[in-house]
């Protein structure tokens, strides 16, 4: 495309771009479809389990990296919460907790889910490279990548959903840490909107910005991939 007519989308259909890439995201891979219709054995329900822990206990590194890498005070302030949500604070356990307490109610005992025996390489290599590019990238480029959650709460009302009549053996509470990413997700979602419609503003960085979506969904995709392949 020529320079002359490299025209950037207006914000609505840039949003609206980044919103298409949704059709890639985790919710339809054949795992997560088989999880959602009740096809997993209690085994494979429990490695997925122990296996996103390690994504979830690298969450709050992941934004303590954008955090580091961020001048703006106003921007650190809301990015901070995100920290907090996953490590909690004071007597609010937070979420990695919640995910240990999903963990058990699947029958994984706690000291199995933090030593990370179950963790496969194809996840392990997935989520490292998603903190090493919150590291190393502009703070911007990586805010842009959280915007996978644009997506998620549909994915974990699916589980508050199906959960209960497909895995009646898993104890309820277990699944508070899908009830309370909700909200939090939409507020997340609605800070990292901003700034990724504020930063890319041409059409070279529209395009950079959706690459940068799609390297995360990748990432995502590519975790189930590993989990699939490791509990058949
Ligand atoms: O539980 C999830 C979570 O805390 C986060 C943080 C956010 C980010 O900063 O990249 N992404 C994310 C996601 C969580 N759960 C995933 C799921 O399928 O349960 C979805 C995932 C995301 O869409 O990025």
């Amino acid at each position: 495309m020529s320079a002359l007519n490299d025209k950037p989308w207006s914000r609505e259909e840039f949003e609206a771009q980044l919103r298409a890439k949704g059709a890639g995201y985790h919710i339809h891979h054949p795992f997560n479809v088989k999880m959602n219709s009740g096809q997993l054995t209690p085994e494979q329900i429990r490695g997925w389990v122990a296996n996103r822990f390690y994504y979830q206990i690298n969450i709050p590194q992941k934004d303590g990296a954008i955090i580091a890498n961020c001048p703006d005070r106003e921007t650190r302030r809301k990015w901070v919460l995100r920290v907090l949500d996953h490590d909690g604070w004071e007597e609010n356990e937070g979420g990695i907790e919640a995910w240990v307490k999903l963990g058990m109610a699947t029958g994984l005992s706690r000291e199995e889910i933090w030593d990370l025996r179950h963790v496969v390489p194809g996840v392990r290599f997935a989520v490292d490279a998603y903190v090493n590019f919150a590291r190393r990238a502009p703070w911007q480029e990586a805010v842009c990548s959280s915007l996978t959650e644009m997506f998620a709460p549909q994915i974990h009302k699916d589980r508050l959903a199906n959960w209960p009549q497909h895995y009646a053996w898993i104890e309820p509470d277990g699944l508070h840490y899908f009830r309370s990413r909700v909200p939090l997700a939409q507020r997340d979602v609605e800070h990292g909107r901003q700034v990724t419609l504020d930063y890319f503003t041409t059409a070279e960085q529209q395009r950079r910005a959706l690459d940068i979506l799609q390297f995360k969904i990748d990432i995502l995709w590519s975790m189930l991939d590993a989990i699939e392949k490791a509990y058949p």
